[in-house]
Formats: C-alpha cells, structure tokens, sequence
C-alpha cells in the first residue's frame, strides 16, 4: 500500500446521558477519527479508523488532542519509507511503529484505519480476515455509577427490557456493596459484574470481599493499573473471578498478569492495547491458558463498534462484550447504527473494519478536518 494522505478529524459527539465512572463523567464523546487515502495496486482506497483516546488523559496516559501531535509528528513519518516503496501493509505497522514508546492508542488508529484500507481493497471482511466463528455476539451494556439505588434499578431494568444479556456496574469506594445488593435483590438471575476502574488499594480487600456474596461474573481493574502483584493477592483472597482491564497493554503484560495468577479473565480493548491485532494476540495467549476475554468498550461510534463485534467473535470471547447498540450512547451515530437484535449484535459482513462515516454527521460534530501528505 502507498498511504497519500492521512486525515486526522476531532468530533464531539453528545451522548444521550452523562457517563460516570470513577475516573470521570463524560457528558459527551470527544473522538479522533483517521481516513488514510491510499493506492493498493495501483487503485485508490479509502480506510477509516477511530482512537480511543479521551479528551483528558484520565483513563490512561493518552488524551485526543497528544493522539493528533504524535500521529503527525512522530507516528507517520516511520511509516513514510514502507510506504513510498509500496511494502506497507497493515500486518507491518506495528513493528514500523515500535521506536515510538507507548502511544498505543495512536498506533490503533492508525493501523485500524490502514488496516480498513487493506480489506476493502481486497474485498474481505474484517470477521473473515481475522477467523471469527460468529455471525452475532451476545451484548452487555455498562452501567454507570448514578445518583441514587432507585435510580440505579430503573435504569438497569430499562436496558433488561431492551434485552441485554449482561450488566456491568461501574463501582468506587462508597458506591459498591449497596448497588450490588440491590440489582442482585431485584433480578436474582441476570449475568451481573463490576468495573472499578483502579479506585480501590489492596487495603479495602476485606470491604471488596463482601462482593463475593453476589455471585457476580466478576470483579474488573480494583486497583491501580501497575498493580499486577497486588491484583494477584487481592485475587487469592476473594471468590470473585479477578479480571483486569488497564493493566493489560500487550500480549506480553497478558502473559504476565495471568502467570502471576492477577488475572482470571481479560478485558481485551483494542485500542488500549496499540489495535487489532494485538488484540488477537491476547486473545489466543488467553485461550491457550485457559482464561477467558470479553471485549471491553470506549463509546465507540460506528467507525469501530463492528469491528469489536467481529474481534469479539472470536471462539476465546466466551463472555459478552461492552458492544451494546449505538443507541446505548449516541441518539445519533456517524455510520449506520448498530441495533440489537435478540440481545445480539450482529458481526458486519461488508468489507473492511466500518462502512464509511457519514460526511453530513462528520461536519455536525467536526472540528476542520487535518489533511496531512505522507512524504
Ligand atoms: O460500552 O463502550 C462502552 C463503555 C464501556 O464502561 C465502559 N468503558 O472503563 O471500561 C471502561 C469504560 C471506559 C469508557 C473507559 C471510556 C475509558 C473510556
């Protein structure tokens, strides 16, 4: 492939309540899109990719506005030479990118996009590509943390009726065995789990032990994303499967999170862990030491939501994802929303990673877009 130009786009898209977690509440999703125009044998193509990244650098080190500065400044000119000589595929750019020290979400833009390129020119879907055994995927929605129990169960049994196979409840100190207690009282059967987003220390391990009267799937991230030793004591010590999300970065950090017995269960985001691909590679790291992935979410707009589906289509993803419906967020989208059906989403069949962006959507909730030649 020769890469032409790479687009960088800022979009602020409302969401359709505020989102709070322990880290923050998002009243609206701030999203770095990247359009790479391409030749791949001579005939121009189009790819797209989403990052990530958050307008603050709350959840992990990267914000939208430091994804815009590395990915022109540092990210593609190490693609430049592959390129002008027409060697680059989407298989290469993590290797070409790996002088550049973390900025893995950057990465996963770039090589979605590249990646989108690649398979639309070959006619071929991403589910295909990566040999997903699925044609729909179970969904789970996440539950923010809410102003009141009461509040809590309305909003629960709403998504419930809507047909959501899996809640997920964002919990932090003062906001844990209560909401817990509740949803458990009011649906004694739902597939239940929690995500505390690293708010806790290995202090309140004798407080995070009463979780384990609810028969929750899970406990996700209780303490801090370097923690991996202490995920691990924390884990001996409670019944509830330990899975970790930030603290995982790499099939590399996988292999070790799970060797030191920190992790039961990943949570595999593709783009906290520099794309697609090595989002597989954790996958099959996992499955052949028996531990189980799902596939976590960042409010994905349409850009990337199916391609989660296809990824979390894959035979290791045996619990369900963070993929709910478009709606779950957005009133609108910028590509076709994706609806559940059944409580499923269904795993795209056209090619590539997205269908393209709807320019109309773009320029509504776009800044001017960044045109920037690759040498
Ligand atoms: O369904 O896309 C979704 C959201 C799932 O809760 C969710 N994501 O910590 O996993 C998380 C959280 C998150 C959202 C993290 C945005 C970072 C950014």
């Amino acid at each position: 492939m020769i890469l032409d130009t790479v687009t960088l786009r800022l979009l602020r898209i409302p969401l359709v309540a505020p989102f709070t977690t322990s880290f923050s509440t998002q009243t609206a999703r701030t999203v770095l899109t990247v359009r790479v125009d391409a030749r791949v044998g001579g005939t121009e193509v189009t790819g797209w990719g989403e990052c990530g990244a958050l307008a603050e650098p709350v959840y992990s080190e990267e914000y939208a506005a430091g994804v815009v500065d590395v990915t022109e400044r540092f990210l593609l000119p190490l693609l430049s030479e592959a390129s002008r000589e027409d060697r680059l595929t989407a298989e290469t750019v993590g290797e070409l990118l790996s002088p550049i020290v973390g900025h893995r979400m950057a990465k996963a833009a770039l090589e979605s996009a590249i990646l989108d390129a690649q398979l639309k020119a070959a006619d071929q879907s991403f589910a295909q590509y990566l040999g997903a055994t699925r044609t729909r995927v179970p969904s789970g929605v996440s539950v923010g943390i809410q102003d009141s129990v009461p509040q809590l169960l309305d909003t629960v049994a709403g998504y419930l009726d809507e047909g959501y196979q899996r809640i997920k409840l964002k919990i932090q100190p003062g906001w844990d065995v209560a909401p817990v207690r509740a949803i458990r009282e009011a649906h004694p059967d739902v597939a239940l789990q929690v995500d505390a987003n690293a708010a806790y220390t290995l202090v309140d391990a004798a407080h995070l032990r009463r979780l384990d009267d609810f028969d929750l799937l899970l406990i996700e991230q209780p303490l801090a994303e370097d923690d991996l030793r202490q995920h691990a004591e924390l884990a001996r010590v409670m019944k509830t499967p330990m899975c970790l999300d930030e603290s995982v970065v790499s099939a590399a950090s996988a292999a070790d999170a799970i060797h030191l017995g920190a992790a039961a269960v990943i949570n595999i985001k593709p783009s906290r862990v520099g794309g697609y691909l090595e989002a597989r590679r954790i996958h099959d790291v996992a499955r052949a030491s028996g531990i189980a992935v799902w596939c976590g979410g960042m409010l994905e707009t349409g850009i990337a939501r199916g391609a989660n589906a296809a990824l979390a289509a894959l035979p290791g993803f045996t619990l369900p994802g963070d993929i709910s419906a478009s709606s779950r967020f957005y009133t609108e989208d910028v590509t076709t929303p994706y609806v559940l059906e059944d409580g499923h989403i269904a795993v795209p069949t056209f090619a590539g990673l997205c269908e393209d962006p709807d320019p109309a959507a773009l320029d509504r909730f776009g800044e001017a877009p960044r045109v920037l030649a690759v040498a």
